[in-house]
């Protein structure tokens, strides 16, 4: 007898973001399949439903950064910026949702909290904090790369008066920091966007930078609508050269000069181009080797490191400021508007939380080793436990005694980064070992969610019902992700991408770094050699 409270599905989802509801699309409307996502949030949107501080703001440009996979809705709807706000993209999500009716199949405000692979039936079932239990032949993780909010274990943090907030756990009705004391913990994304802004509201804003980090201008501006138009008149010819660069996003000719092929002059002028035009990518295409060879990214770093320099007004802060620990480009480089300046502001103080690590929060605000602050708002732009964090969360094992946790224990194993040895039928989406965050996101997200669907697509056609990694090909393609990723100069960051960000956390290179077009080739190779390094088979009937 079937239990009646175990419901059934085709494939589970876990995560309403950006990937779950793509693979709702996919999965349900193109394909006819039953699928049910689960998303902790009270709302769709995954990352831009949670992170909603002040300045928020994508670093992809809007026309960019958005679905393709129907030319209608890329059409249709009209973007105000530039770079989208966090406001902005959370409406385009919610208008997808309700376009393409996803709505029905997101069970809101739930969270998965485990996962157990039957392998003599090749189900799932998967758990969750309301009581659910459901039953799939397949299960989607479409939990997000920077979905799990790290807070510090900073002592006495319990005994603060004051209001606490962390950047990916924002209030939805928003904070007014107005005339308040405000202290900012971390100068990455979050807090590169969100300084200048906390900056116009409160009375004074002390910021604590453990480690410099490289930001450009991101020239914000008004839509230029004549540029829309064209855009627009193109979509699916610029998607796909898009879908054929490492980052997937197009616009920016591939340079073919090394920094080293021009004068110092010459260098400098390319610079200064790519510095007024904004936008990450074109300032790192401005010579081929930067990311591979370190003299000619010293060229860039002090480019940058004179801007700093040149902007900021005190010399001590700018110096602070001007970061020197890793090459340009090789940690996620912030997008601002105007960062730099900020410090030029009375009310703006840089704290060097490296030389004077903040030692406990106290009940008035923190203490370093030598300096005690009082704050009415103390704000947490301290990180993700980055790209396996979401996982690692939920307890997913295989009755074959297989658990995720300790699989990864010694860092992320995936083959392509969609699949991990050990767990048939459990897909990732943008995963370790996949190019999702170093892209546009959103095309890495309909790729890996097109492939899967094209995978399950062709097992009903052959009738099979399990697909698993071979450990064989994962222990090549984790390989790979790091022979790549040896031969750039990522590794020398201390950043998230290498789990760097969390202590004890194994220090592995986590995203491919070989590009998306160079991926995604590979991913239609092996489905075109009938899913090479998978197996794929189907149960054997049950005997009379
Ligand atoms: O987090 P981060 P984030 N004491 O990990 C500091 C995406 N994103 O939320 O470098 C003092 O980059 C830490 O210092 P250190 C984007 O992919 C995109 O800013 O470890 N400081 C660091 O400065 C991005 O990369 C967008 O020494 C402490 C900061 O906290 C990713 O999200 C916008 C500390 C954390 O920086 C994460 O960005 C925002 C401590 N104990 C985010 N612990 C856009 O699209 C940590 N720190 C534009």
């Amino acid at each position: 007898m079937p239990d009646a409270s175990v419901r059934e599905f085709d494939a589970v989802i876990v995560g309403g973001g950006l990937a779950g509801l793509y693979a709702i699309h996919r999965l349900r409307n193109r394909m006819g399949l039953k699928v049910r996502a689960f998303e902790a949030g009270s709302g769709v949107g995954g990352t831009w439903f949670w992170n909603r501080y002040p300045g928020a703001r994508c670093d992809v440009e809007s026309l960019e950064y958005s679905y393709s996979f129907s030319d209608e809705l890329q059409q249709e709807w009209q973007w105000p910026e530039r770079y989208g706000t966090q406001p902005e993209i959370l409406r385009y999500i919610n208008h997808v949702a309700d376009r393409f009716d996803l709505r029905r199949d997101v069970q809101l405000n739930t969270r998965v909290t485990s996962a157990l692979f039957d392998s003599q039936t090749n189900l799932w079932t998967l758990r969750t904090d309301k009581g659910d239990v459901v039953r799939a032949r397949y299960c989607i993780m479409a939990a997000g790369n920077l979905s799990t909010p790290r807070v510090p274990d900073f002592k006495g943090l319990q005994d603060f008066r004051g209001k606490w907030y962390h950047t990916g756990l924002w209030p939805t009705n928003g904070v007014d920091f107005t005339g308040l004391h405000v202290g900012v913990i971390g100068t990455g994304s979050s807090g590169v966007q969100m300084i200048p802004v906390i900056a116009r509201q409160a009375k004074h804003l002390h910021v604590f930078q453990r480690t410099a980090n490289f930001s450009l201008p991101a020239r914000n501006a008004a839509m230029d609508h004549d540029r829309e138009r064209r855009h627009k008149a193109e979509y699916p010819a610029r998607r796909a050269a898009a879908y054929d660069t490492p980052f997937a996003i197009a616009g920016y000719p591939k340079p073919d000069k090394a920094a080293f092929d021009v004068s110092e002059a010459e260098r400098n002028a390319a610079y200064e181009a790519k510095w007024q035009e904004g936008g990450s990518i074109s300032f790192l295409y401005a010579f081929k080797d930067l990311l591979v060879n370190k003299a000619a990214n010293d060229t860039a770093s002090e480019f940058v490191r004179n801007k700093i320099r040149g902007i900021v007004k005190d010399p001590r802060t700018a110096e602070l400021l001007a970061p020197k620990d890793h090459p340009i480009g090789t940690k996620r480089l912030c997008l601002d508007t105007g960062y730099y300046e900020t410090y030029n502001r009375d009310n703006v103080t840089l704290v060097d939380a490296r030389s004077d690590p903040i030692a406990e929060i106290t009940a008035t605000g923190l203490r370093t080793g030598k300096q005690a602050y009082e704050f009415d708002a103390i704000v947490f732009a301290t990180g993700f436990d980055a790209m396996t964090g979401a996982l690692r969360e939920i307890d997913i094992r295989t009755t074959d005694g297989a658990s995720l946790d300790k699989t990864w224990a010694g860092g992320p194993l995936t083959y392509l980064g969609l699949m991990v040895a050990g767990f048939p039928n459990m897909f990732v989406i943008t995963g370790p070992g996949s190019p999702g965050v170093k892209t546009q996101m959103i095309a890495s997200i309909e790729q890996h969610t097109n492939w899967i669907a094209d995978c399950l697509a062709h097992m009903a056609a052959k009738g099979y019902d399990r697909i698993e990694s071979s450990e064989r090909a994962q222990t090549e393609w984790v390989a790979h992700v790091n022979a790549v990723a040896d031969s750039t100069l990522y590794p020398l960051a201390n950043s998230w991408y290498m789990g760097a960000n969390i202590p004890g956390k194994p220090r592995v290179f986590m995203p491919y770094v070989g590009g998306f077009d160079r991926y995604s080739r590979r991913c239609d190779q092996v489905a075109g050699k009938g899913y090479e390094g998978f197996t794929l088979s189907a149960r054997q009937p049950a005997m009379a």
